[in-house]
């Protein structure tokens, strides 16, 4: 059997390859798929798609494989939660299924969207490689039109072995789930369709400018038409060589965590037309103030992995839904939705229900910041994240990364990935969760040049034992930009008590919140926080008595029936900031 040739990395879908796609009507591949897990890769080493059963003479040949024998698995999910055997494997999956295709139009071209995939995924239909994608949490787009006949046979070959290039690389603090974990669908558009729409508010025009931005698949030239009933606008935009923009006047009621007001757009261009509910608002940074709509705003925040107990990363719509509902609890206008880009569901509930994201793209510890490759990854993925939300007005702040030493490949890595998101998007703030100057005790890190907000992780009163680290560190640091402390907090076994010396307990993280919202309070440059976390999360570096392979620094246990005392802390808190 031959190595994997280099062919199974070539074709790779980009932020490039992305339609949009938002309400377009889609025909689902969710549901039953035949799999195989496959540790050592002998579905490309062996080309097992070609289905080779004869050879030239036509005797038949022994093969190790019986596609339609193999067990089945409900798509989407995460493996490890199937079945006790897949609970921590990492490595390679492969599934397969039929489906049929006749074609509607002689113009229509079909799209393959995989929602996310962990990490590299692969396509093959028809015994033919379509492509791949790397990046375990944006969607990835396959134009499969070429590829298809009335009867297919489609094999997507996951794979989630943690490797040093990639973004997050070998070691991380959460669970590397691996599958197809989002939605797997295939949409039909004419060949002359809507790649991309970007709609939102003209920064600085004082709420009273509209800018859209439009591309179209093909060098178009020719008109598009941008409808938003309730405002009454109908505009036409032209587009040349297939891209158009357009600003004008307008006065929306504007989208708030109070008021998410949500209006419905329309773009069509030649026979293709695409809708979105859109809310617009404005993000801005003055001096160390945050302002949502010309008004200051402290930013009442949480951080949350995407995992539940029950379904691993592939969260349902309902606990999307609760997750939001408790943070609202808890007196939150704000989420840090932490390490990797969530599903594009919870920024649409987001929009719906009324709360601003924080949302971050995987560059996290040991990444390979010398090497171009990573780079090309992580900036794929910020551009895969940007291009999917762009409409979301929940989303105030792209996170260029989490914890990382301020070096000099660092700073041009991640230097690099915060220049992109400011020219990908002009109308929020870009900022990443920084170290604190340890040795100096200082809020200090030379990538705030290229940040509107500084975010800091501080754990004083957890991995930083000395209480006097805090006042000191605030007491030390003049920024110029406003602070968000986007974590601090303190492990808790659910449920055990103790004093409030004892590290571990209810009781101590209780007393760390205490000591720490005591601390933020007095600080005016921090305009905002979100601590270390919402609830309890898998991880399998955590091995101790108080956490049993998970981290239980959640201020909920990871079934989210048992809320710890530090909740009720860090709720009194922002009851008391509520409206300030
Ligand atoms: C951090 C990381 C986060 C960890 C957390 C912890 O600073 O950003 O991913 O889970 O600390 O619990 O140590």
């Amino acid at each position: 059997m031959g190595p994997i040739e280099n062919v199974f990395y070539e074709k790779k879908a980009t932020s490039e390859s992305m339609i949009y796609d938002r309400f377009r009507k889609k025909e689902s591949l969710n549901g039953q798929w035949h799999y195989a897990y496959d540790q050592y890769d002998t579905f490309l080493r062996g080309k097992w798609f070609e289905e080779v059963y004869y050879d030239e003479h036509g005797n038949t040949l022994p093969i190790d494989y019986s596609f339609d024998e193999w067990d089945m698995m409900k798509l989407p999910c995460c493996w490890n939660t199937t079945d006790k055997m897949f609970m921590l494997y990492e490595g390679s999956m492969v599934f397969t299924r039929t489906f049929m295709y006749a074609a509607q139009s002689d113009d229509e071209r079909v799209i393959l969207k995989i929602g996310a995939a962990n990490y590299i995924c692969r396509v093959f239909i028809n015994k033919k490689y379509v492509g791949m994608h790397r990046g375990g949490s944006t969607p990835c787009y396959f134009d499969i039109t070429e590829y298809l006949q009335h009867k297919n046979r489609i094999f997507i070959q996951v794979d989630n072995t943690r490797r040093p290039e990639q973004a997050p690389a070998m070691n991380t603090d959460w669970f590397n789930y691996g599958g197809v974990y989002r939605d797997i669908d295939i949409y039909r558009v004419p060949k002359l369709h809507i790649r991309d729409f970007r709609i939102a508010l003209v920064p600085d025009s004082g709420f009273g400018q509209i800018k859209t931005d439009v591309l179209i698949s093909c060098d178009y030239t020719g008109k598009a038409k941008l409808t938003i009933d309730e405002l009454g606008v109908s505009k036409e935009i032209e587009i040349e060589n297939g891209k158009g923009a357009l600003s004008f006047e307008a006065e929306p009621e504007l989208w708030s965590p109070e008021n998410p007001k949500l209006y419905d757009v329309s773009l069509e261009c030649a026979g293709d037309k695409v809708t979105d509910k859109v809310g617009f608002r404005e993000i801005c940074v003055r001096g160390t103030d945050i302002f949502i709509n010309g008004e200051p705003v402290f930013l009442r925040g949480v951080s949350a992995h995407e995992e539940s107990v029950f379904n691993g990363k592939a969260l349902t719509d309902n606990e999307r839904i609760e997750n939001i509902r408790i943070a609202k609890e808890l007196g939150c206008n704000f989420m840090r939705v932490a390490h990797y880009p969530h599903s594009e569901r919870m920024a649409q509930l987001a929009d719906k229900l009324g709360i601003m994201l924080w949302e971050e793209v995987p560059v996290y510890w040991d990444i390979q910041f010398e090497s171009d490759a990573s780079y090309c990854d992580a900036e794929n993925q910020l551009k895969e994240l940007i291009r999917r939300d762009f409409n979301r007005a929940s989303v105030i702040i792209w996170s260029v990364g989490n914890e990382n030493q301020d070096t000099d490949v660092r700073l041009k890595f991640m230097g690099g990935l915060a220049k992109s998101a400011h020219s990908e998007d002009p109308t929020r703030m870009v900022s990443a969760a920084c170290l604190v100057n340890s040795q100096k005790n200082k809020i200090e890190d030379r990538l705030e040049q290229y940040l509107d907000i500084i975010g800091i992780n501080e754990y004083v009163g957890w991995y930083t034992a000395e209480w006097s680290r805090l006042p000191e560190l605030f007491k030390n640091s003049a920024p110029k930009k406003p602070v968000i402390i986007t974590e601090f907090g303190a492990d808790a076994l659910s449920g055990f008590r103790g004093t409030i010396t004892d590290k571990g307990t209810e009781d101590y993280q209780a007393y760390v919140y205490e000591q720490q919202t005591e601390n933020i309070r007095q600080i005016p440059y921090i305009k905002g926080m979100t601590p270390w976390i919402l609830y309890d999360f898998r991880c399998p570096r955590r091995t101790s008595a108080i956490q049993k392979y998970y981290n239980t620094k959640g201020l909920l246990s990871a079934d989210k029936t048992h809320r710890k005392p530090a909740f009720y802390v860090l709720q009194e808190f922002y009851h008391s900031l509520e409206g300030k």
